[in-house]
C-alpha cells in the first residue's frame, strides 16, 4: 500500500519555485511550500512530477482485469472526448475501446453530419463543425440506471446533446440561448425528469454588443432540460460563474460548484477571493417561479433570477443558496446515499463536505458545511465506492487519495485523520470515476483516474502526448488501492459514466419504424423526377446497389434514399459519392438519405466504403451527370 506521507514528503521540494501570493493563507509551512508549487502547476501545467519520481510498483497489479479475447467485459464506460467533440465508449476491465459516438462534429466512418438527418441537426444546433463533451451522464430511474439515454455538454458553444444508447448515436443537439460555454452536465434525480447545462463564461444577456467593456454586468445561468423534448424548459441566472454540476438524489436540490465569484475577466483578479459560492438551487421552488409567472422571457426561454439580491431569495426560502466553499472550487459530487453533496477546493488542498439536510435549517448556508478534511494538492473530483469511501483526484500532487466521508464530518477542519491512502497516478488527473458512482448504489470494484499527461509512459509520438486512463481496482479496502492498467487515450477525456453492461440493450440491427425516411424493400427501388428534382430510392445489399447507373441532368437537386436490407448484424454498407463530399452509412435495416446539387457533369463511381464480402470492391455505380442545355 502507498504510504502517504512518503509521497506526499518526496513531491514536496520538485516544484518550482514561485513568488507570487501565496494561494492558501492559512497553511501550515509544509503545505505552504506545496502552494507555491501549485500556483506554477496551475499556471503552467508543469514541473509538478519527474521522471524520477515514479511511485513504487507496490501497488502495480497488472494480473487482474484481464479479459480473454472472445470474451465479454462487465461494464461500459463512456467517457467524454474533449475538443475531439465526441463519446468513446471503453469496456472495462479490458480498457478496450468499443466504440466512437460522435456528437458536435462530422464523422465519416457514421455518415454523420453527412446524412440529410444529422447534417440538419447540426446545422440547427448552431453550424459550428466542433464542441467540447466533458460530462457524460447517464439516464437513471429511481436512482440507477435504465439504459436508454447519454447525455453531453458542449462547453465551446453553450450546447447539450442526447445520445440514444439504443443506437449508440446521437439523436437531439439543442443550441442554448443566454450562454456562452456549458460546462457541467447532469440531471435532476431519482429519474432524470430534467437534465441540467451549467453556464460557465458569464456574458451580457443579451450578447448583442452591449456591456462589452462590463464585466460586472455578465451573468451565467443554470439552464433545465426537458429529457423527452430536448428543449430548454427554463434558467436560472445566478452571481458569478459556474463550473461542475450534481444533482441531488431526491428529486430536489442541484448543486454547481464556481470560481471568479469576483466575477473578474483575468485570472489574477479570478483568484483574489479565499472562497467561491457552492451554489444549491431548490429546483421545486424555481419550478414555483416559472408557475407563478415570476420570471423574464429571453432568448425565447424564462429566465429566473436567482442572483443573490434578487426578490425570490429574500426570507428563508430562497430559490437559491449560495454557500462559502474554499476557494475556487471544481467538482461536485453527491453522495450515493444523497447525504452529503461534496465539492473539491482545487487551489484549496479541503473538500468541502455539505450536509444537504441542513440547508433547509441554517440561517447562513455556509454552516451546512460539516466536515471540511485536508486532502492534498489540487482536489479536483471526487467519486464513491458504496462503502462510505470518496476518492479525490489531487491534480498538483498526481494522486488519487481515498479517504472516509463519515471520519471527516467527525474530524476537526482541515485534519488529515479522514484520510485512508494515496496511490500515485501518471500524471495530473482530471476527473476520476468509480463503477456507477453516479447512483444510489456503487459497485465499488473499479476506478478510472482520467490523466491529462502521460509523459513517459508510452512510446512517443511527437509532441502532442496521449493522455492517461489509468484503471484502478478499488475492490480490496484491506490490500488498498491497485494499479491496473494504463490506457493511451486521444484528447482529451474529461469524466466518464461507467454502468453494468446488462443495464444496456442495444440494437443488433435497426427497426426501420424508428427512421424518418421510409424503408426502401428489395423489388421497391424506382427513381422519380419532377421539375428538376430527381429522388432515387434503392437498396443495398452485398454486393450490389439497387442501380447500376444513374442519370440525372447537370444542376438537378438530387436525393438518394438507401436502406440496407440486410438482416444479418454486423452488414453495413455505404454509399459514397467522393467528388460531391458524400459518404452516408446504411447499418442492416437502416436508411439513410442524402441531397445534394449535380452541378459538375462527368462520370462519378458512387462505392460502398465498408468492406462487406469479397466483391466489395465490386459494390459500385455510376452516377451519370450530363450536361444542360
Ligand atoms: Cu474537471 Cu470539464 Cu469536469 Cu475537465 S472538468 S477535468
Ligand atoms: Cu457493401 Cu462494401
Amino acid at each position: 500500500m502507498s504510504d502517504a506521507n512518503t509521497a506526499n514528503e518526496r513531491r514536496s521540494n520538485d516544484g518550482p519555485a514561485d513568488d507570487r501570493e501565496p494561494l492558501f493563507p492559512r497553511l501550515p509551512r509544509r503545505d505552504f511550500v506545496k502552494a507555491g508549487m501549485a500556483a506554477g502547476a496551475i499556471g503552467s501545467l508543469a514541473g509538478c512530477t519527474s521522471v524520477l519520481d515514479r511511485g513504487s510498483d507496490d501497488d502495480v497489479n497488472s494480473s487482474r482485469g484481464d479479459v480473454p479475447p472472445g470474451e465479454h467485459d462487465e461494464y461500459y464506460a463512456f467517457l467524454g472526448g474533449g475538443h475531439s467533440g465526441e463519446v468513446r465508449v471503453y469496456g472495462l476491465p479490458s480498457m478496450r475501446q468499443l466504440m466512437r459516438i460522435p456528437v458536435f462534429g462530422r464523422e465519416s466512418a457514421r455518415g454523420y453530419g453527412y446524412d440529410d438527418e444529422t447534417r440538419t441537426m447540426l446545422e440547427e444546433a448552431g453550424g459550428y463543425s466542433w464542441g467540447d463533451v466533458h460530462h457524460p451522464r447517464l439516464s437513471q430511474t429511481d436512482n440507477d440506471y435504465d439504459g436508454r439515454f447519454a447525455y453531453v455538454n458542449d462547453k465551446a458553444n453553450g450546447r447539450m446533446a442526447r445520445i440514444d444508447l439504443t443506437y449508440f448515436e446521437t439523436d437531439a443537439i439543442v443550441d442554448i440561448p443566454n450562454t456562452q460555454g456549458v460546462h457541467g452536465a447532469c440531471a435532476r434525480l431519482p429519474d432524470t425528469d430534467l437534465v441540467f447545462g451549467v453556464g460557465e463564461f458569464r456574458v451580457p444577456m443579451p450578447n448583442d454588443g452591449r456591456d462589452l467593456d462590463d464585466p460586472g454586468s455578465y451573468t451565467s445561468v443554470l439552464t433545465a432540460i426537458d429529457p423527452d423534448s430536448w428543449d430548454v424548459a427554463w434558467q436560472v441566472l445566478v452571481d458569478g460563474n459556474m463550473d461542475n454540476g450534481d444533482g441531488g438524489k431526491n428529486g430536489r436540490w442541484f448543486f454547481a460548484t464556481g470560481y471568479n465569484s469576483e466575477e473578474a475577466v483575468s485570472p489574477s483578479e479570478m483568484t483574489g477571493s479565499d472562497t467561491d459560492y457552492l451554489k444549491a438551487f431548490d429546483t421545486l421552488l424555481i419550478e414555483d417561479a416559472v408557475e407563478n409567472g415570476d420570471y423574464e422571457e429571453i432568448g425565447g426561454v424564462p429566465v429566473v433570477d436567482g442572483r443573490r439580491d434578487s426578490p425570490l431569495n429574500r426570507g428563508d426560502e430562497p430559490i437559491v443558496h449560495y454557500v462559502d466553499v474554499s476557494k475556487s472550487p471544481h467538482g461536485v459530487s453527491v453522495t450515493p446515499d444523497g447525504k452529503y453533496a461534496i465539492a473539491s477546493g482545487k487551489l484549496d488542498p479541503t473538500c468541502s463536505v455539505v450536509d444537504i439536510e441542513r440547508l433547509d435549517e441554517v440561517d447562513d448556508p455556509t454552516e451546512a458545511i460539516v466536515g471540511r478534511p485536508s486532502v492534498g494538492n489540487g482536489p479536483l473530483h471526487t467519486a464513491y465506492d458504496g462503502r462510505g469511501h470518496a476518492y479525490t483526484t489531487l491534480f498538483i500532487d498526481s494522486q488519487v487519495v481515498k479517504w472516509d466521508i463519515e471520519a471527516a464530518v467527525e474530524a476537526e477542519e482541515g485534519s488529515e485523520d479522514p484520510v485512508i491512502e494515496k496511490i500515485d497516478v501518471h500524471y495530473n488527473p482530471g476527473h476520476l470515476i468509480a463503477s456507477e458512482s453516479y447512483t444510489a448504489e456503487p459497485q465499488g470494484d473499479w476506478l478510472i483516474s482520467l490523466n491529462k499527461l502521460s509523459k513517459d509512459r508510452f512510446l512517443p509520438v511527437g509532441p502532442m502526448h496521449p493522455e492517461n486512463d489509468q484503471l484502478i481496482y478499488i475492490g480490496d479496502d484491506e490490500e488498498g488501492m491497485q494499479l491496473v492498467k494504463d490506457t493511451p487515450a486521444y484528447a482529451e477525456p474529461h469524466d466518464a459514466s461507467i454502468v453494468k453492461a446488462d443495464k444496456l440493450d442495444p440494437a443488433a440491427v435497426y427497426d426501420p419504424a424508428d427512421s424518418d425516411a421510409e424503408f426502401v424493400a428489395a423489388g421497391e427501388d424506382d427513381i422519380t423526377r419532377e421539375d428538376g428534382r430527381v429522388h432515387v430510392r434503392m437498396t443495398s445489399v452485398r454486393n450490389e446497389f439497387g442501380y447500376p447507373d444513374v442519370t440525372v441532368t447537370e444542376g438537378d437537386e438530387v436525393t438518394f434514399t438507401v436502406s440496407n436490407i440486410e438482416e444479418t448484424s454486423d452488414m453495413l454498407h455505404s454509399l459514397a459519392i467522393p467528388e460531391y463530399d458524400i459518404n452516408i452509412k446504411m447499418a442492416p435495416q437502416e436508411t439513410s438519405e442524402v441531397t445534394f446539387t449535380a452541378d459538375r457533369p462527368g462520370v462519378y463511381w458512387m462505392y460502398c466504403a465498408y468492406f462487406c464480402s469479397a466483391l466489395h470492391l465490386e459494390m459500385r455505380a455510376r452516377l451519370l451527370v450530363e450536361p444542360s442545355g
